[in-house]
């Protein structure tokens, strides 16, 4: 027999007891975009206990939608291994440039980051930092909902020994320590494909100690390019942040 309450105590038991094995992390991951997902897969895989934390209902951020809705992403020759690694299909087009389905690399690296071990907390959103001895030391989490409707409701937190904004070009995450004047985030510069490429890679680092950028977040802070719907910047920042911070962690 069915009962409806067993059904209630399954899905209530299951999440908080995944949530309080994970309220003490080694990375904690803030946005399931490219950068993210590609940077949570590598983290996990590797051994590292990492959760990535998204404040919109589905994961994938800017791959759904392709570009202007043509749900097709373009990768550049660098970045095609890391296709390759996930095994996500893709056709050569001209110019070194390779085409894959939005829908098959979403789906795909948030499936094989799942099965390396990552766990997505959907829904959820960060809205501050915690930060000690000038180390930022965890994230400050709430419902989503409860934000857009600006309740009065305290947060909760989990501690990190990296936290990562993967949050896209409005670098949240950063935000939080720009407003209190210890970063600053001069936001991204107009569109330059090639330049906004290499740079994404080149800003991923960490920008305080404890806290690693990557993807389109990382240029937001340097002020660089942004790139449109070329996504090999993305996978290889969400790479390197993860080889640097393992080694880190090590
Ligand atoms: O924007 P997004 O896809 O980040 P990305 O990895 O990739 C950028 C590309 O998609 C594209 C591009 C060309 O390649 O420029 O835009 O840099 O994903 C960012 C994710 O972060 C979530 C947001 O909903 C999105 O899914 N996010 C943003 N702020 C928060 C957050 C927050 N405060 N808490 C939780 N999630």
């Amino acid at each position: 027999m069915l009962k409806e309450i067993e059904i209630s105590r399954a899905i209530i038991e299951t999440y908080m007891n995944e949530l309080l094995e994970r309220l003490s992390l080694d990375v904690a991951i803030v946005g399931a975009g490219p950068s993210g997902m590609v940077a949570g897969y590598y983290l996990a895989k590797n051994g590292a206990k990492v959760a990535i934390f998204e404040k919109k209902l589905s994961i994938g951020g800017g791959i759904w939608g392709g570009a202007m809705g043509f749900n097709k992403i373009v990768v550049q020759e660098e970045a095609k291994e890391i296709l390759d690694e996930f095994g996500i299909d893709y056709r050569p087009f001209k110019n070194g440039l390779y085409v894959a389905d939005a829908i098959e690399t979403a789906t795909t690296i948030a499936s094989r980051a799942v099965k390396a071990g990552v766990k997505f907390f959907n829904m959820v959103e960060v809205e501050d930092l915690v930060l000690k001895e000038n180390r930022v030391a965890g994230i400050v989490i709430n419902w989503t909902p409860v934000m857009m409707t600006g309740l009065h409701v305290d947060p909760l937190t989990v501690e990190a020994k990296f936290v990562v904004d993967s949050t896209g070009h409005g670098a949240q995450v950063s935000g939080h320590l720009v407003k209190r004047g210890l970063l600053q985030v001069p936001g991204e510069g107009p569109m330059w494909a090639e330049k906004g490429e290499e740079l994404t890679v080149k800003n991923t680092r960490e920008v305080f100690p404890g806290l690693y950028v990557t993807g389109m977040a990382a240029n937001a802070l340097a002020g660089a390019p942004r790139m449109g719907p070329i996504f090999g910047g993305m996978f290889l920042s969400g790479r390197k942040a993860a080889l640097e911070i393992l080694e880190k962690l090590r």
